[in-house]
């Protein structure tokens, strides 16, 4: 007989807590549930349990270092960079729910032809790999967005969208534990893998990133390339004023999306400003920035581009990049004060 959930209680063993499948079906992404789209994320979330397992033997199965090949960036590509865009590519054309994908590996979208689906992924399916020989946290970063299939099949223009455009984003974490956190726009939720089981167990509900925070992320030895409004907020963040909660814990992993998701659980701010190296910023807008910047927003956070909201910028390229500012909503602002001059 099935015990009910009080009797499963009384017994002593907690109520299991919803798997993925189950609390996206019961509307976890709130107005933006749909069929497809809970599809679509499950199919996301199969990659990721994939790609969790091909990095925890990746030292025992050769799959450690660099393939020899540059990608479209000119950057080096790991062979655990190319294994993990062809298992988003996989599943994603398996699951038949996404009509088109476009990735940091790749100079144009992968169309799936004969998809009947108006959903596009952009991902960056392994950021953070050049951490992986030393077996420092990586993830994988994506975005959905819906495109007018009555044009037909997708072209790379349906990509340049503004990320307020996205219907759901998120990330998996590949850390201590692996982390899978959606959102639909009005919430955040997270699903630990249990390795055993192998299935994806809500553990975070409706994560709020707090107003203000006390830890400060950045890559302070460049320094000596940011602009002077940059330069002040570093100097402000790090200064001795117990009052005002001062100096911020510097933590800065410079692996993307672990320095994004101990900022959404623990708050404060992450930044990666525009320098005199990068003027443009090093982080990508459809692929990095966007997703986290709809995760933040959706979390009661922000994210900016220092001073303008990312989900506002109207991509011109699909590999365009863009300073990034995320975390607590006070703490992006007061960044911005001395972005803009405002402090000092
Ligand atoms: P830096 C990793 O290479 C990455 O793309 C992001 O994951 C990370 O936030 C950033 O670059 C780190 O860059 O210049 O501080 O090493």
């Amino acid at each position: 007989m099935t015990e009910t959930a009080s009797e499963t209680a009384a017994s002593g063993a907690a109520a299991r807590a919803p798997t993925l499948s189950e609390h996206l079906g019961r509307g976890a992404l709130g107005g933006a549930s749909s069929t497809d789209l809970n599809g679509l994320l499950e199919d996301v979330a199969d990659a990721c349990r994939s790609i969790a397992q091909r990095l925890r033997r990746a030292a025992l199965t050769e799959a450690l270092g660099l393939t020899g090949a540059l990608n479209v960036q000119g950057e080096e590509v790991q062979k655990l960079d190319e294994i993990s865009n062809n298992t988003m590519i996989d599943k994603l054309s398996a699951g038949g729910a996404c009509a088109a994908f476009a990735s940091e590996e790749l100079e144009k979208p992968t169309v799936f032809e004969g998809a009947s689906s108006n959903l596009l992924v952009t991902s960056d399916p392994l950021d953070g790999s050049s951490n992986l020989d030393v077996a420092v946290s990586v993830g994988t970063i994506f975005g959905i967005l819906r495109y007018d299939a009555s044009v037909g099949a997708p072209t790379i223009k349906n990509f340049l969208q503004p990320g307020r455009r996205m219907v759901a984003a998120g990330y998996a974490v590949y850390g201590s534990s692996t982390v899978l956190a959606i959102s639909g726009g009005e919430s955040v939720h997270a699903y630990t893998l249990d390795p055993i089981e192998d299935e994806w167990y809500l553990t975070h509900e409706n994560i709020r990133c707090k107003p203000r925070g006390s830890i400060y992320s950045i890559n302070e030895g460049y320094k000596n390339r940011w602009d002077e409004g940059v330069r002040n907020w570093n100097a402000y963040v790090s200064a001795d004023d117990k009052a005002t909660g001062r100096p911020y814990s510097l933590r800065y992993v410079g692996s993307l999306v672990a320095d994004a998701h101990r900022t959404l659980l623990k708050g404060g701010i992450f930044a990666y400003p525009a320098d005199s190296s990068s003027p443009g910023g090093k982080l990508r807008l459809s692929y990095e920035a966007c997703p986290f910047a709809f995760v933040f927003e959706a979390s009661g956070g922000a994210g900016t581009d220092g001073v303008r909201p990312i989900l506002d910028i109207q991509p011109e390229r699909l590999h365009e990049r863009t300073p990034l500012v995320i975390g607590s909503a006070d703490d992006v602002a007061e960044f911005a004060e001395f972005a803009t001059g405002r402090r000092v």
